[in-house]
Parts: structure tokens; C-alpha cells; sequence
């Protein structure tokens, strides 16, 4: 089964935003598998977002990044990461439509709320920097029959 790591950044912790985000993730069928509050040190943001490390916002990003806590959560179903990449809306807010996570919760492309892994090799990358296997849970749930076809 396909697996997403998810990231509510420190703006969304400060304004206050973890259920919120966490919400609209869960409300669309995905199975939580694992969740912890951290916070990423400079080395670890490195290489999470070590696609970007030659890019101008790179600094800027490891920064914001590392700035205050995060909610670290993996996410599990059919197609995990497309249904979070599109749940959470495109990387710019002033793109992002309407209904989405960042349509609505972001004004600025440095402040946008979440992360989400981008494909199903980088999500098992990325889970692995921040959460050991004994760390996620295999459980059933009594409605997956009503989610799952
Ligand atoms: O995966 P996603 O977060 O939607 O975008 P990425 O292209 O991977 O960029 C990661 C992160 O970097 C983005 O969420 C905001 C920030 N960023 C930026 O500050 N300035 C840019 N021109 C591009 C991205
Ligand atoms: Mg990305």
C-alpha cells in the first residue's frame, strides 16, 4: 500500500492549524499510520530537501523549516501521494484553488502550510529520515470496506 510522508509546517503550528490540516488529510479515506510533534534540525532539513540545495530559497527554506515545531504524519492508501498532493493544492498559494489546503489556509509561497511528499519514492526517502519502521502501525479499521473498493 502506498505511503506518504505529510509535514504541517511551523507556521501551521503556530497559527494554531495541526487539526485543521491533519483533518482534511483524514477526511478523505487515507489511514494515519504514524504521527509525532518534532522539531527538524538543520542536518535533517538538508536532506529532506536535498532536491533543493542548489536553489536561491534553499537557505530561506532550511530556516522556515527549522524555525519551531512540526507535525510529522504518514499517511496510507491508494495513491496516498496524489490525493494529499492534490488535497493540499499547488506550492504557491496565490495557484492553490479554493477548497484546497493552501487555497485556503496560505497567502505566501515561504508560509504554505504543508509539505507533502511528491512521489512514492520520495515518500519512502522521506519517511525514513524522520520515523523508524517499529514507529508505523499496521491496524485495520471497521470502515475500510466503505472507503476501499
Ligand atoms: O513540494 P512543494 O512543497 O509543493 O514544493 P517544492 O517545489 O518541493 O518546494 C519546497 C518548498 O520550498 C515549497 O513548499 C516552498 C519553498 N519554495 C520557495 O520558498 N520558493 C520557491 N520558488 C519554491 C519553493
Ligand atoms: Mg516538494
Amino acid at each position: 500500500m502506498e505511503r506518504t510522508l505529510v509535514i504541517v509546517k511551523p507556521d501551521a503550528v503556530q497559527r494554531g492549524l495541526i487539526g485543521e490540516v491533519i483533518a482534511r488529510i483524514e477526511r478523505t479515506g487515507l489511514k494515519l499510520v504514524a504521527l509525532k510533534l518534532s522539531k527538524i534540525d538543520r542536518e535533517t532539513a538538508h536532506t529532506h530537501y536535498q532536491e533543493h540545495v542548489n536553489k536561491p530559497f534553499f537557505q530561506g527554506l532550511v530556516n522556515f523549516i527549522t524555525s519551531g515545531p512540526v507535525v510529522l504524519a504518514v499517511f496510507e492508501g491508494p495513491n496516498a501521494v496524489s490525493i494529499v498532493r492534490k488535497t493540499m493544492g499547488a506550492t504557491n498559494p496565490v495557484d492553490s484553488v479554493p477548497g484546497s489546503i493552501r487555497g485556503d489556509l496560505a497567502i505566501s509561497l515561504g508560509r504554505n502550510v504543508i509539505h507533502g511528499s511528491d512521489s512514492p519514492e520520495s515518500a519512502e526517502r522521506e519517511i525514513s529520515i524522520f520515523f523508524s519502521p517499529d514507529e508505523i502501525l499496521s491496524y485495520e479499521r471497521a470502515i475500510d470496506n466503505w472507503i476501499l473498493e
